[in-house]
């Protein structure tokens, strides 16, 4: 095991195997609170499994560690193999009817939204983790576990995509963000709101689910097109901030910026020289907010915006998305080499 990681390849483990003919639901445990003990020691994602007996019942579940970290440690890379590791067992015989992903809480809203654009398809892949940790009084991450199953089997959400469950509350991937560092109902989507609840009797959702024909839905980028990531850095927007770090992030070979600017998107006179520069020298330049919530609009009609070419440096704005979600999805354009405009686009698509 390198650095608390785990190959996807070594580490299939069939878990539980209970009475034949329920439908599959695979775990793909990664680590995070739901699975810490505290000093160092850390809970497979077998023995979470193993301490919610119901799961038997309602499910054939596998178990897979796919690392054991805390969630500030996963990488992109680790994004990626994990969207090729449910694509393949998609692909694979007794391809599971959901997947669920145990998770940190602090980065969990950026790769279940990296899965909700690279992972189509109609099991639903749902999110889920804790806010306290395995051994405390009160630990949430057994019923939050449990949930998820539920979730991941509900016939209601196939072709929903990538959702995170937490606290009871289904939230879509792109929507959702941790806005709490500590309470139990920590995560929330400020903007579109509660997609959906798993109550005791049922898992009800708030909205329809999107009209996408039998094959649910298209993956909005091409995983394994996906070679390498763009270096793309967040510049935060405070008074009197100079140009030093965006010159620093530049020289250091960004590719992107993305600002967490003020209201809706503004920066210091210094930030906003630094950025010009920036996109004079090729770097595509997207503003988000440090608001926690409200669009950041771009000018989709700008027909000098049209013109330019993969690689060109612009100003595109990030819609509702924030700057950790919008450094994301510029990542993901920059690296299958988009125009600008597309990538602007990218962003206002729901
Ligand atoms: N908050 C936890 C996480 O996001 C940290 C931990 O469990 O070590 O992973």
């Amino acid at each position: 095991m390198r650095s608390g990681l785990v190959t996807a390849a070594l580490a299939v483990v069939p878990a539980v195997v209970a009475a034949q003919g329920l439908p599959r639901v695979h775990i793909i445990a990664t680590g995070g609170t739901i699975s810490n003990l505290g000093n160092d020691a850390r809970r497979t994602g077998d023995e979470l499994v193993a301490a919610i007996p119901r799961l038997k019942e309602i499910a054939r579940v596998t178990v897979e560690q796919f690392s054991n970290v805390a969630s500030g440690s996963v990488t992109q890379e680790m994004w990626r193999d994990l969207a090729k590791r449910i694509i393949a067992l998609q692909a694979g015989p007794d391809a599971p009817a959901g997947y669920v992903i145990t998770h940190g809480t602090d980065t969990m809203e950026e790769t279940a939204f990296f899965l909700g654009l690279t992972v189509g398809g109609c099991a639903p892949v749902i999110t889920t983790g804790a806010m306290r940790q395995a051994s405390a009084v009160g630990a949430d991450g057994p019923a939050n576990l449990l949930n998820a199953v539920r979730v991941a089997l509900a016939p209601s959400a196939r072709g929903r995509g990538s959702m995170v469950l937490m606290n009871d509350e289904l939230f879509a991937a792109r929507d959702v963000t941790k806005s709490n560092t500590t309470r139990l109902n920590a995560f929330t989507a400020p903007d579109a709101g509660v997609l959906g609840l798993a109550d005791p009797d049922t898992v009800v959702f708030h909205r329809a689910a999107p009209e996408t024909g039998s094959t649910c839905r298209r993956a909005t980028f091409d995983v394994n097109a996906i070679t390498s990531f763009p270096r793309v850095d967040v510049i935060y927007a405070s008074i009197g901030a100079d140009s030093v770090l965006v010159d620093a992030a530049v020289a250091a070979g960004a590719k992107g910026l993305v600002v967490a600017g003020v209201g809706r998107g503004g920066t210091t006179p210094s930030q906003g020289s630094a950025l010009r520069r920036a996109r004079g020298a090729g770097v595509l330049v997207a503003t988000s907010n440090r608001t926690g919530s409200g669009r950041v609009g771009g000018d989709l009609g700008d027909t000098s915006l049209a013109k330019l070419p993969a690689g060109a440096g612009a100003s595109i704005g990030t819609a509702d998305l924030n700057p950790q979600k919008a450094r994301l999805l510029l990542m993901l354009g920059l690296a299958t080499r988009m125009r600008p405009i597309d990538i602007a686009r990218l962003f206002e698509l729901r």
